[in-house]
């Protein structure tokens, strides 16, 4: 399946015709999710294919095996993607699932399950920033122009998969409502991977031996996660995502923004921030300790 020129639209929010079809986004929709379900749900670029890393070593107490042989669209298929009723089709055992949709897409399907829901938030300007990249190197992607041009987008929400600001009002509207949400952040992950997998595990009901959680740790590390072939997506030929332009498991970090972001863009990125998200409780943390003793906890921006 080609189709890198193809753009499906539902609702008004944007997939790439190479990995959807109207089909598939339909089917998503109404997907019949089972109680022993794991989804987990992200934004594009907001730590998807970590806590994929995370769920499969914790699921395998640390055994690397399933996350070194098999690739993660495979182990945790998106559901809106053309090929997940196959994938899904041949597998067995409690499924974890991925998925970029927003909460009004999937809402309805998750009504009565107790299907396990993680969700991964990142700091939006660190989204906007990879999310550019990866424009520059996936070939189903439109090409994203200035950065200044993509991040007029990317606040507009009409960059592919819709606003990051609705994206997260809506999935963590359910935060409050429903015990089976785990709301995480991939700052948190960041700046304190041990606690974050240890929360994981707890979550999912699946307690780890100290040797088993160093493994996990050990092995979705970002520097263990570059080298592997199975989340890095080097198995992706080069016309569907062009390696030369760019790395999948890019940088890394938090608050890289400030290394792209203008003082002009910034100030405009928090304006539209802070209407968006005015009617939001959510309490994010972005950073971490700061060194040299400038400030501990940098909230918000
Ligand atoms: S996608 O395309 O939506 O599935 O991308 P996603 O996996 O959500 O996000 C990719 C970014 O996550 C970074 N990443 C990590 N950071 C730290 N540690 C680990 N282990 C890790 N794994 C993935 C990856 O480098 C991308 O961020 P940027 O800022 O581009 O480096």
């Amino acid at each position: 399946m080609a189709r890198l020129d193809v753009t499906e639209t539902v609702q008004g929010v944007f997939f790439p015709g190479h990995l959807h079809t109207q089909d598939s986004l339909q089917q998503a929709r109404s997907f019949h999710f089972q109680d022993s379900d794991t989804l987990i749900v992200t934004y594009p670029k907001s730590g998807t294919t970590w806590m994929q890393e995370v769920v499969t070593l914790v699921s395998r107490r640390g055994d690397p095996q399933m996350s070194q042989t098999v690739p993660n669209w495979e182990r945790a298929p998106w559901l809106e993607q053309y090929y997940s009723s196959q994938v899904l089709g041949a597998s067995q055992g409690p499924r974890l699932l991925t998925t970029h949709l927003p909460y009004s897409f999937l809402g309805n399907a998750l009504q009565g399950s107790k299907a396990k829901v993680i969700y991964v938030s990142r700091n939006p300007k660190d989204v906007a920033v990879s999310f550019y990249h990866f424009h520059k190197m996936a070939n189903f992607l439109p090409q994203p122009g200035s950065f200044k041009d993509f991040l007029d987008r990317f606040l507009e929400g009409t960059v592919h998969y819709g606003s990051w600001f609705d994206h997260v009002k809506g999935w963590t509207s359910q935060v409050d409502l429903v015990d089976n949400f785990l709301f995480i952040s991939y700052e948190e992950m960041w700046l304190d991977l041990r606690g974050s997998i240890e929360k994981v595990s707890t979550f999912l009901q699946r307690p780890l031996e100290d040797e088993e959680l160093k493994r996990c740790l050990c092995h979705c590390s970002f520097s263990s996660m570059k080298e592997n072939r199975m989340v890095n997506y080097t198995l992706i030929p080069q016309d569907i995502m062009d390696h030369s332009k760019g790395t999948f498991m890019r940088k890394g970090q938090i608050g890289d923004w400030r290394n792209t972001f203008s003082e002009e863009q910034n100030c405009h990125f928090d304006a539209v921030f802070s209407t968006k998200m005015k009617d939001s409780h959510l309490n994010f943390v972005w950073e971490g300790p700061v060194k040299e003793g400038v400030s501990l906890r940098e909230e918000m921006f």
